[in-house]
């Protein structure tokens, strides 16, 4: 368990408490500034949550200071889509923001879906 209390560690977030190593997740990925791992609930038949390991609520609360975690989540999207089998089948990638994306947990994580063809428009 990693002890640390300020804006990069939320206590109350449960996604920092996976990044934390307090709750356990399949991990298949992680690196200095993002970690993925599979959603407990999953959409498709596979699907991870890419998330960074600072504390930032929502895309909205992202700011010009963290463009090199925001660029290194994007750029670690290819390597998870490979370690999860999507990378030439193709997936998708969905980053829901506030109440009408039905955003239910407040620490950013762009969900990689695939392993199913999908369909467009989302709703
Ligand atoms: P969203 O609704 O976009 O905020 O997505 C939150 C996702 O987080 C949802 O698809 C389910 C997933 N999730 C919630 N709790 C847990 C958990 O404890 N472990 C894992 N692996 N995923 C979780």
């Amino acid at each position: 368990m990693i002890a640390m209390h300020n804006s990069f560690y939320n206590p109350d977030c449960l996604f920092c408490r996976i990044a934390a190593g307090e709750i356990p997740a399949d991990i298949v990925y992680r690196d200095e500034h993002v970690l993925a791992f599979r959603d407990i609930n999953p959409a498709a038949p596979e699907h991870l949550l890419i998330i960074p390991l600072k504390h930032i609520a929502s895309l909205n609360e992202l700011q010009s200071e963290d463009k090199e975690i925001a660029g290194h989540l994007l750029l670690a999207a290819g390597e998870v889509a490979r370690r999860a089998g999507l990378y030439d089948s193709g997936y998708r990638m969905v980053f829901n923001t506030g109440a009408d994306a039905l955003q239910s947990v407040f620490h950013i994580h762009g969900h990689l879906i695939g392993g199913c063809r999908m369909g467009w428009p989302p709703f």
